[in-house]
């Protein structure tokens, strides 16, 4: 029997930022155990055409049981469990690639919008329960990271059950990076929370994630 997996993404730095904690917690995750599955880390691009290409390689490589992808959001004080992804390009930045979509579909023939299908409330109350500050969320905005939701869940959308539960979680910057960029956001910079707190929050989703998955 082959160990189940479950696949964790996080995102390169874009924009002003030097760093970004989505890729720190899920290389620092990558590899160990939970609830009798491994995970599976990677790094995405922050950018938009090569991102469905990755998700998709990644995907049919690792067949998880749970698909979560993690992007950094500066300014949030707690881990923003996403609700829905919609079928929205609309750039405020640029990405890496240079590209400012203005109002386009991810996909064309895809739907309106796809909600998460990790149990989101769940996960909320056991980040929170593991002594981690986390929320719900309703937008995972129209940038990089809503596009990562929406396409994991599209490209799922037409495998045979049981198909991966897939979800998405935005993070608050890491301390070192609020230091830095502390005069961007006024005199006290960004929120911040450490990066060990961070993993243990991302642990605690995963593990409420599967219960109730079977693994075989
Ligand atoms: N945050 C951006 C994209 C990459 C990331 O980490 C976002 O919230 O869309």
């Amino acid at each position: 029997m082959t160990q189940p997996t479950i696949l964790l993404t996080g995102f390169e730095p874009f924009g002003d930022h030097a760093l970004n904690p989505s890729a720190q917690v899920a290389a620092a995750l990558a590899e160990t155990t939970v609830g009798g599955a491994v995970v599976r880390a990677a790094t995405l691009p922050v950018d938009a055409a090569r991102v469905g290409p990755l998700l998709h390689g990644l995907l049919e490589e690792t067949r998880p049981v749970v698909a979560l992808a993690l992007g950094l959001a500066a300014g949030r004080a707690a881990l923003n469990v996403e609700r829905v992804a919609v079928n929205v390009r609309d750039f405020t930045i640029a990405d890496n690639a240079g590209v400012q979509a203005t109002g386009e579909p991810i996909c064309a023939d895809g739907p309106d919008a796809y909600l998460a299908t990790v149990p989101v409330r769940a996960l909320v109350t056991a980040i929170r329960a593991a002594g981690v500050p986390a929320c719900l969320s309703n937008t995972a905005g129209t940038y990089l990271c809503n596009q990562a939701l929406y396409m994991l869940a599209h490209l799922v959308a037409g495998w045979p059950e049981p198909r991966p539960r897939c979800g998405f979680i935005h993070l608050p910057c890491l301390p070192e990076q609020a230091a830095h960029q502390a005069r961007s956001y006024g005199d006290e910079g960004w929120p911040s929370m450490s990066l060990a707190t961070m993993c243990a929050g991302v642990r605690a989703a995963l593990h409420a994630t599967l219960e109730g998955v079977t693994i075989s």
